[in-house]
């Protein structure tokens, strides 16, 4: 055993929520700034003799280094077992789909998600417990007091272990076994979905065109479509992770996945276009020239779950994060089935599928996933789309356009204002709190508003109470503009806007997103003086 003294780190302005701690590469290559964060945890674990713990990454710049001080220090807690994946890579969904499967104690996800990659950009470390799902706050909070005190760091003397190679070696007494990072995750989306008739889909000339963005995605779309389901080669591009995605943003929206956009834009379009993020847990899909909406997908998803052989014995219900659009409700009401409205992110689902209330979920920032894991899962989206596909003959445009004519059209875009000053920040919420009150009855920019209120959570499992969880001004057919700061950036504060607007005339339902969207982006703007408080002319990136 070797403890190291070190200077002790905590989280100062970022502490790790549930999507863990994310900071530039050069903050955690500080002496001792990765260590603190991990033996943080470890102290508040539990003992660890005859526990498993799952390790990997999104393959990201300083991905290798973490990797081989972990599992020295996995060691030195006491685990029995690490499952570490081949090259220290593991999406986020197979980390999730690993823990469950072996039974493990938890895991650690080494990945700042969407964010940028490479020595200049970020790198982010997360704990998964036992259920497969991001740690709950009452551990994220031990830990960060714990990393306050933080003065030693238990490791094992011991040199870096070969990663690459399948099979088990011994670190000290700890096992250390290397495994396959596609084959778990494979197995099970082979048992949730109809993989012999999405077969005969790509055998009769379907076409896809899977972006993974240099990203952690590419090896799982690769084995999974070009290989298990036979689509051709050439399918999945972008497949091979780079420690610095190409130098581009692997956040799979209209705007950091224009590319993919574009393709599906061209004469010689194919039928379908989807992209994943750094970690694999979001998705995007696209059809030919027509892109779909997040929230619009997760509504088409529950739509027609019945016909996908996982969720072929029902859906007990639904959940969408608060900023994600009312679409989904409208397909569950119709379905008699319950939709929860959480806070935003995944961890908040968590509960809701452990005690059965929910089988579907899904966020408006590129994010679905289902109780067959306790995260987003980005390929299980697309497969979900592909035998919607294979098994109604339909297009993507035709399955969306069909739910917007059955329940309205949900009519939605984010704003997001980036790099903004905390201050600045602050104080815009701040002021559109204490002006909350105030709103409801009133007309601005001409809309009248129904109420206005800083959402707030009961976890109907927990009795837990999330509070100031973003500003909803709401009009009376639903309609409404929402405002909340982002978590996960580490560019100065982040300011997202959503406007959602409910289009029942079928006629309607062409209108350009920003036109039929602009009333309440003036409401927007007269509620909260974005452009003044924000010192932004328009939004840093819109989808
Ligand atoms: C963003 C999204 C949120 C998502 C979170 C993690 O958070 O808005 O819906 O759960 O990222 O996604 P924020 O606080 O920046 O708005 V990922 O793909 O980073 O695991
Ligand atoms: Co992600």
């Amino acid at each position: 055993m070797l403890t190291i003294r070190t200077p002790s780190h905590p989280f100062k302005d970022q502490r790790p929520g549930t999507s863990g701690l994310r900071k530039k590469v050069a903050v955690f290559q500080q002496p001792g700034y990765l260590e603190n964060f991990v033996q943080a945890l470890f102290d508040v674990l539990p003992d660890a003799a005859g526990q498993t713990l799952v390790l990997g990454g999104d393959g990201r710049f300083y991905n290798r280094v973490a990797t081989q001080i972990i599992l020295r220090m996995a060691a030195a807690k006491g685990y029995a077992r690490v499952l570490v994946g081949q090259g220290g890579i593991l999406s986020t969904p197979a980390v999730s789909a690993v823990i469950r499967h072996h039974g493990a104690s938890g895991g650690i996800v080494l990945s700042a998600s969407h964010n940028p990659g490479g020595p200049e950009g970020d790198f982010g470390i997360k704990y998964n417990i036992a259920n497969g799902g991001p740690a709950p706050e009452k551990i994220t909070e031990a830990m960060f007091e714990r990393s306050k005190t933080v003065s030693e760091i238990h490791s094992i003397d011991s040199p870096d272990i070969a990663l690459d190679a399948l099979g088990t070696i011994y670190l000290g007494r700890m096992e250390v076994t290397v495994i396959d990072p596609v084959a778990i995750y494979l197995d099970l989306m082979q048992k949730l979905f109809d993989f012999n008739g999405m077969r005969k889909l790509f055998a009769s000339g379907f076409r896809l065109r899977f972006d993974a963005m240099h990203a952690v995605g590419g090896p799982y779309a690769k084995a999974v479509l070009e290989g298990a389901l036979g689509a051709p080669p050439g399918t999945v591009v972008n497949a091979i992770p780079l420690e610095d995605f190409g130098g581009l943003h692997p956040d799979p929206n209209p705007v950091n996945a224009e590319d993919l956009v574009h393709h599906l834009f061209a004469v010689d379009a194919p039928d379908m276009g989807a992209a994943s993020d750094g970690d694999a847990d979001r998705n995007m899909v696209v059809g030919r020239r027509f892109v779909v909406s997040p929230s619009d997908s997760l509504a088409v998803l529950l739509a027609h779950a019945h016909r996908v052989p996982g969720y072929r014995g029902g859906i007990s219900g639904v959940a969408r994060s608060m900023p994600t659009s009312q679409a989904v409700d409208k397909v569950a009401k119709a379905m008699g089935i319950p939709c929860y409205e959480t806070p935003t992110g995944w961890k908040f689902f968590g509960n809701l599928m452990d005690a059965g209330l929910v089988s579907l979920c899904g966020e408006e920032s590129y994010g679905t996933g289902s109780n067959h894991i306790r995260e987003k899962d980005g390929l299980w989206a697309v497969l979900f789309w592909l035998n919607l596909i294979a098994v109604t003959g339909e297009s993507v445009e035709a399955l969306v356009r069909a739910m917007w004519k059955e329940h309205g059209r949900c009519v939605y875009s984010r704003h997001d204002y980036e790099g903004i000053s905390l201050s600045s920040a602050d104080a815009l919420m701040r002021d559109l709190r204490a002006s909350l009150h105030s709103l409801p009855g009133k007309s601005l920019a001409g809309c009248s508003i129904d109420f206005a209120d800083d959402f707030s959570y009961t976890d109907p499992v927990d009795g837990s109470v999330s509070e100031r969880q973003g500003v909803r001004i709401v009009l009376k057919d639903g309609s409404r503009a929402v405002f909340r700061l982002s978590g996960t950036g580490t560019d100065g504060a982040t300011l997202r806007l959503y406007l959602e607007r409910f289009e029942p005339d079928i006629s309607r339902h062409d209108l350009p997103a920003e036109e039929a969207l602009a009333p309440l982006a003036a409401l927007a703007e007269a509620a909260a003086n974005v452009r003044l408080q924000t010192g932004m002319d328009c939004p840093s990136v819109t989808t």
